[in-house]
């Protein structure tokens, strides 16, 4: 594929934005390469600034559940445009948004718009704090919550279970309030527990794992999260940023049966514009700024047109689901995947969650990310270009999930399993 043009304007990206990217996740960082530069989109597929054609399996990393461009999505955004960009004040879209929100979770009944999956999570943890008077927060390791200086943290030495930052920027002292634990491990958090409980303000974890590629929860360790937190007085933080909406309509504690105190959401109540939440227990959200005095705020919370595409997006979701399609679409895949790597002779496990999957490069299915981290990432990385050079476009790394849109189709599995197959070839 001739990328001339996408080369060139990668090249002066590197000279204006750190990396050449406004996020690190898009930098091809661990599949090598430069990325491609983008121009259009439609329906299921990306077009990039040298007109080459890919089959989206990103979505944005997860907004585009209904694929590009979707007309009830584009007519909303282009009507809300007419009427303003933004106010900074009280608008009828942000009630429309957060009644969608709440009617679809039942674990939410009060919500506060913000504008990222990170500011999200950072407002849940700050209210978290307030509302228990403590200090310190329980992250798994391999899940990730944005970049929330008190969430860069990894597990801290054995002897310790308090955080070290890994980021420079995060201090000692942001970090220690931190306690890295192994996810899907009951005796890990329950020791935990026992050690730090009364000075435990939240939990938070992804209901079903995204970022060290799809790796979903056991029974034991879902009872151990809402058992020990609710034995403890400490908040269930459930980040549905990359679930919500996407792996059912209730999101993944629908599927789980697990209801937490507070969740946190974005990607796809944006429709590809930029709108996280979070949301909870009135008697918790109440506590939050001016009805309380826990501090957040946000000049384009709530803006109109972002919530314009946000409104579309979970309506057409609501009223016409494309889940069944979706989860026969995934299924669909995963068959294809999984025999063509065997027929290869390619070791390869595949977790998925409806229109969630990850293929991984390891003989057996990720549990956590002891595990998750001895997949053969240098061979996820030949089969991402093998697969690229074919117009599939998958995720840049091994530790992300790809996601099928309502957009796609029968056929354009059928291709990408046929390229799939090609692909494998080249690495056997
Ligand atoms: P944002 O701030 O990127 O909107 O959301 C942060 C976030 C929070 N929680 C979960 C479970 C998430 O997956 C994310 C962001 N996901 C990554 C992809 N795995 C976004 C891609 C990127 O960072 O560019």
């Amino acid at each position: 594929m001739n990328r001339t043009q996408s080369q060139q304007i990668f090249a002066r990206a590197k000279e204006l934005i750190p990396g050449g990217v406004n996020s690190p996740a898009r930098a091809f960082g661990a599949v090598g390469g430069e990325p491609i530069v983008f121009d259009r989109a439609t329906g299921p597929y990306l077009f990039d600034v040298d007109g080459n054609r890919y089959l989206d399996y990103i979505g944005s990393w997860g907004p585009m559940i209904l694929g590009h461009q979707h007309p009830a999505v584009l007519a909303a955004v282009r009507e809300a445009i007419e009427r303003a960009f933004s106010f900074g004040a009280p608008t009828p879209g942000e009630n429309q948004l957060a009644e969608l929100i709440v009617e679809a979770v039942p674990s939410i009944e009060m919500v506060r718009l913000v504008s990222s999956g990170t500011e999200a999570t950072m407002s849940a943890l700050r209210l978290a704090r307030g509302f228990t008077g403590r200090d310190r927060i329980v992250k798994f390791a391999g899940n990730y919550h944005g970049h929330v200086d008190s969430l860069l943290v990894a597990a801290g030495s054995s002897a310790a279970t308090l955080g070290v930052p890994n980021s420079p920027g995060v201090t000692a002292g942001t970090a220690q309030d931190t306690i890295v634990c192994r996810y899907n491990d009951p005796t890990d958090l329950e020791r935990t527990f026992a050690a730090e409980g009364s000075q435990i303000a939240a939990v938070i974890f992804e209901p079903v794992v995204g970022n060290m590629g799809c790796v979903v929860p056991t029974p034991e360790f879902l009872a151990a999260l809402r058992n020990l937190t609710r034995q403890h007085g400490a908040l269930l933080i459930c980040d549905e940023v990359m679930t919500g909406f996407r792996v059912a309509y209730g999101g993944a504690q629908s599927l789980l049966g697990i209801e937490p105190d507070l969740t946190t959401l974005g990607k796809i109540i944006g429709g590809g514009m930029p709108v996280g939440a979070y949301g909870g227990r009135r008697e918790i959200m109440q506590h939050i700024l001016p009805a309380g005095k826990v501090f957040q705020a946000g000049t384009l919370s709530g803006n109109p047109v972002a919530t314009a595409a946000g409104i579309a997006t979970l309506r057409e979701l609501r009223d016409r689901p494309p889940y069944a399609r979706l989860e026969e679409l995934s299924a669909r895949l995963e068959l294809g995947l999984v025999q063509s790597a065997r027929e290869a002779g390619i070791a390869c496990t595949t977790t998925r969650v409806g229109s969630m999957l990850t293929l991984f490069f390891s003989a057996t299915r990720p549990t956590d990310w002891t595990t998750a981290s001895q997949s053969d990432t240098s061979r996820y990385a030949r089969y991402f270009w093998a697969m690229l050079d074919r117009g599939i476009y998958l995720p840049c790394s091994q530790y992300e999930a790809l996601f099928v849109s309502a957009a796609h189709t029968p056929e354009l599995i059928d291709e990408t399993i046929a390229a799939a197959k090609e692909s494998f070839a080249k690495l056997s």
